[in-house]
């Protein structure tokens, strides 16, 4: 039996851990501790306390799955973090994170930690579909099972928006200082999108909380940045040969991080420059060009590398069709962009393809491609729109949805089936019966799923032939044919 990493002694030469003292109050309560947050705002929090101190530890708060905390509590919140890259793989402790709740299982403990008053950053990861944001109205999609529930009963509280307008209600009654709600998913303008859902959330349920929400508490945006996939066996076993402890809690990532920030803090934040985090005004541009440039890409990869059978995006990016697709798609993403301060977009889009290439990372296809009803909209249709208007090519994006249409199918080329992963999944199944290998009913059907295409692109006959353009072959010849035919017009 190999001791478990629940100290910091005993670790193995080279691996650096934290040196401040942890027994300090958590000023930030962060809402869907999963792998990203562990690999990015976590380690940020951990060189802000090991940089300047100050009362920042972390209480972690899962809002599904009891797994974090099951692996991370008996730890007391320590775990390995692997950074793999091209020249090995380095590891380190973090320590930033207190502990875990789970908020099905104990939401008096976590209310508790969102009112108490040393709490002043509310931090969340909890992925697009977490929000229950409505892709057509752009406000609360009232059927989004847990904020249904939530404005249904006033003491439900299973929403993230839900809790963190209950907390604030909470201290606000109670005199208490409020807390800045830190937003760090992948969403445009991710501040803005989660202010508005709130004050929406609050105009349903306690209407009197509006102008407090408006006057008093910040919704800061962010840019988030750090490839993370998924933890494995592998992960686990490199851990232990590593730092000599067992660690079931252990996290794998990639060298580059970046995090940039709007500097709205309404109760202080750590100095959180010591990781290398940017403070600025406006993050909107950073955002877009993340999405558009970086997910965009991810998505487009995903779905085809997937059916052309690359289990990783390492994989994709040796086969030589698909990085000349990436290429374009990173390229024809940078058109739609206005400039972003101090960033030259094609030294940035050769580094994304470098990050990509990373021969070190395992980063499956399919983890990307999960949620694609929840991640299209911001990476490929938003830019999709910029280009019809603007008469930019739209191959890419047609390209780029065509290979969602073909994935939201389930089944390989071979034949094999997989799961889509997707909160519209039985809808897109729905939509799909019947329709399999015809390319014009397929993308038809999928453009009718409510809100999730705007009219001025369902409309346009240039985008519908340019997407039935790009679907057929994928249906008639399979998807390394298409990929290998898509790659011939680029070359030419
Ligand atoms: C990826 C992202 O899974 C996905 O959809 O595109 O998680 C991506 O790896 C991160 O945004 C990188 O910062």
């Amino acid at each position: 039996m190999n001791a478990r990493l629940d100290s910091l002694t005993g670790l193995k030469q080279g691996v650096s851990k934290p040196s401040y003292d942890r027994r300090r109050p958590s000023g930030i309560v962060h809402l869907g501790t999963g792998a990203f947050h562990k690999a990015h705002q976590a380690v940020y929090t951990d060189d802000a306390l090991e940089g300047s101190g100050g009362d920042w530890m972390i209480t972690g708060v899962s809002l599904r799955s009891p797994d974090v905390a099951a692996a991370l509590n008996p730890q007391k919140g320590l775990y390995t973090l692997l950074t793999r890259g091209p020249e090995g793989t380095s590891a380190r402790i973090v320590g930033s994170i207190a502990g875990v709740l789970v908020a099905p299982g104990d939401r008096a403990a976590v209310l508790a930690a969102l009112t108490k008053p040393e709490t002043r950053i509310v931090s969340l990861t909890i992925t697009e579909k977490g929000y229950g944001l409505d892709p057509k109205t752009g406000g609360l999609d009232r059927n989004h099972p847990a904020l249904a529930a939530d404005l249904a009963e006033p003491t439900s509280m299973q929403s993230a928006v839900g809790l963190i307008v209950a907390a604030l209600q909470h201290r606000r009654n109670r005199g208490q200082q409020p807390f800045t709600v830190l937003c760090c998913d992948n969403l445009p303008s991710n501040g803005k999108v989660l202010r508005r859902l709130a004050l929406e959330f609050a105009a349903a349920r306690n209407a009197n909380m509006v102008p407090y929400l408006e006057g008093e508490v910040s919704f800061p945006s962010t840019m988030v940045d750090r490839i993370t996939p998924a933890s494995t066996d592998k992960t686990f076993a490199d851990t232990l040969a590593a730092t000599g402890r067992e660690d079931y809690a252990a996290v794998e990532t990639e060298p580059f991080s970046q995090w940039i920030i709007e500097d709205e803090f309404v109760a202080g934040r750590p100095e959180w420059e010591a990781g290398g985090a940017l403070f600025v005004g406006d993050v909107a541009p950073y955002e877009k060009m993340k999405l558009r440039m970086l997910n965009g890409t991810h998505s487009m990869l995903a779905y085809s590398g997937f059916l052309a059978g690359h289990k990783y995006v390492r994989d994709v990016m040796a086969d030589a069709d698909l990085a000349l697709l990436a290429a374009r798609h990173m390229r024809e993403a940078a058109r739609t962009l206005e400039p972003v301060p101090g960033v030259d977009l094609q030294g940035y889009a050769g580094q994304l393809r470098e990050r990509f290439a990373n021969p070190a990372m395992a980063h499956e296809t399919w983890q990307i491609a999960m949620d694609g009803s929840q991640k299209l909209p911001q990476r490929i249709i938003e830019p999709a729109l910029i280009a019809l208007r603007r008469g930019l090519p739209l191959d890419s994006y047609a390209f780029a949805v065509a290979a969602w249409m073909r994935y939201a199918l389930g089944m390989t080329d071979r034949g094999d089936i997989y799961v889509l992963r997707d909160p519209r999944e039985s809808e897109i199944a729905t939509a799909l019966a019947g329709s399999r290998r015809d390319a014009n009913a397929v993308a038809d059907h999928l453009l009718a799923l409510p809100g999730l295409f705007p009219e001025e692109l369902t409309g346009s006959a240039k985008w519908r032939d340019a997407l039935q353009h790009k679907l057929q072959p994928m249906l008639a010849e399979g998807m390394r044919r298409a990929v290998a035919r898509e790659a011939e017009t680029c070359r030419v």
